[in-house]
């Protein structure tokens, strides 16, 4: 009685996650409904090497093949997978279609530095103009730039290049594609003329035999290969190109109300605030708000700032726990409930707070820098770290309005962050608006609607948003406390124009 079953696969920079949806036949409300159960989950590690930072890419590729057995163990029939990852970073194949080394993480350190002699030689308008990107340091721009002033023999080597979900298909499947929206975050793409930005490249010595054409979510990419259904004991299922980049998905799986502009917040490692349009917007002034035009699925463009998120929390409550300090989420969350409010704030993208480790005292020492009383119990940290958070996503909701000249009326917050409800709850408040939660796992369903789109269950995005709304919950949270965050919204602008 099932009129789908799909598989995603979701890989965020902390974890990855495999998760099965099904979907299930009009109930007694009339409606379709989407159940998603998940199978598997496994730690994703950035890995120290000499100076670099990589991914352990065929450990991801093994847990991938784990939960497609454990999936068919298990008794689920997926006709389909579909995989998102995190933006920007890719692997490199010669001509034999074999890996050339391990793909770098995005904060690998050769990129510092890199977008800032970019701006110097061509211009930031100019950069802006053609890609369309804030300029964040991880841009694949930079990491190619980087390998391609340090002379790599493995961009020489080089034939094409699979950003990070096209290569973990490739591995199953043996096919090579390029899925639209990752394209879209390396700012080698130019979002206006939809086209590859060979010129660009070629200046910096970056070849472009590496890009193939770009398709958009949706469309089928192969079967897995007989090797690979031999070793697993599993039929030949199909993956399909799904919006590949996390966000993206997640931004598909935001139960909108329909035909009027939104304003939305995936929350996870990094917090993307943003809003949905039919055309990029690239214009001088989203440039010095510094905003990003993603592409999105469904022929959208997603206009959204990018900011720092819950990496700062995540780093601290690492560290706290190398100390041998071993503290949950809910405890931390528990800590900074009970913490004084507004006793220090930090600006999350200021760039000290990029780079891992010693995360605790570069928020001390910011603390300090700024003449504010410097934050001691891990408490009185996250308090700081999530009103801060907070205040920012204000800051970025009201220069979003200035942008696109329309007043939303309040915040779809999706993903893994929202289960920190003292943040949510923040937001609303920090932001003067209701906040409306859920799903959490809004990109690992944003990846099963456009399974379902392939499959022909669902004709498109709009009808994909329907089922979301009508499968998962949502919990809304009303403002409070006005003016005191008014108050504190004022100390935090001064704090973010340093
Ligand atoms: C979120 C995300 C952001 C991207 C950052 C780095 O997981 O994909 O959209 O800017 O990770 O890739």
């Amino acid at each position: 009685e099932k009129l789908a079953t799909v598989l995603a696969f979701d890989l965020g920079a902390g974890s990855g996650r495999a998760l099965i949806g099904e979907l299930l036949p009009e109930g007694p409300d009339g409606a379709p409904k989407l159940a998603v159960t998940e199978i598997h989950r496994f730690p994703n590690h950035a890995i120290a090497v000499n100076g670099h930072l990589h991914w352990d890419i065929l450990r991801l590729l093994h847990e991938l093949k784990a939960a497609i057995r454990k999936a068919f163990q298990e008794g689920y029939r997926p006709q389909t997978f579909g995989i998102d990852t995190w933006g920007v970073d890719f692997g490199l194949l010669d001509a034999g279609g074999e890996l050339l080394g391990n793909p770098y993480h995005y904060r690998d350190p050769q990129t510092e530095g890199v977008a800032e002699e970019l701006i110097a030689r061509f211009g930031k308008e100019s950069l802006y103009e053609q890609g369309g990107l804030q300029f964040m340091p991880f841009n694949t721009i930079n990491q190619l730039f980087a390998m391609s002033k340090a002379a790599s023999p493995k961009l020489a080597a080089a034939d094409t290049l699979l950003l990070t979900p096209d290569l973990l298909a490739y591995f199953l499947t043996g096919k090579k594609v390029c899925e639209f929206t990752m394209a879209t975050t390396t700012q080698l793409y130019r979002p206006k003329e939809q086209a590859w930005n060979t010129e660009l490249m070629e200046k910096l010595g970056i070849p472009s035999r590496l890009f193939l054409e770009p398709i958009h979510p949706g469309r089928t990419i192969g079967p897995l290969t007989p090797e690979v259904c031999e070793e697993l004991d599993v039929p030949a299922i199909e993956a399909v190109a799904v919006g590949t980049h996390d966000t993206e998905s997640a931004v598909a799986a935001v139960p909108a109300k329909e035909g009027e502009p939104f304003a939305y917040l995936v929350c996870g490692t990094w917090s993307l605030l943003g809003t949905e349009l039919a055309q990029p917007l690239v214009t001088p002034e989203a440039m010095a708000l510094d905003f990003s035009n993603e592409g999105g699925v469904g022929g959208t463009y997603q206009l959204l700032k990018n900011i720092m998120g819950l990496w700062i929390l995540q780093e601290c409550k690492r560290e706290w726990e190398e100390q041998g300090r071993d503290v949950s989420y809910a405890e931390l969350v528990a800590l900074a409930e009970r913490a004084e409010p507004f006793r220090s704030l930090i600006n999350p993208d200021d760039p000290t707070f990029y780079a891992p480790a010693g995360m605790v005292d570069r928020i001390r020492a910011y603390c300090r820098e700024t003449a504010q009383p410097v934050p001691e119990s891990m408490g009185e940290t996250a308090r700081c770290v999530l009103e801060s958070l907070a205040l920012r996503y204000r800051q970025a909701l009201e220069q979003m309005e200035e942008l696109t000249g329309h007043a939303y009326e309040g915040l779809h917050m999706v993903g893994g962050g929202i289960q920190n409800k003292l943040l949510c709850r923040l937001t609303a408040d920090a932001i003067g608006r209701r906040v409306w939660t859920g799903p959490v796992e809004a990109s690992a369903i944003g990846n099963m609607l456009m399974q379902l789109v392939a499959l022909g269950q669902c004709s498109n995005l709009q009808v994909a948003r329907r089922l979301v709304a009508a499968s998962f919950p949502v919990e809304a949270y009303e403002p409070s406390g006005a003016a005191e965050w008014d108050r504190a919204y004022e100390a935090f602008k001064q704090l973010a124009a340093r």
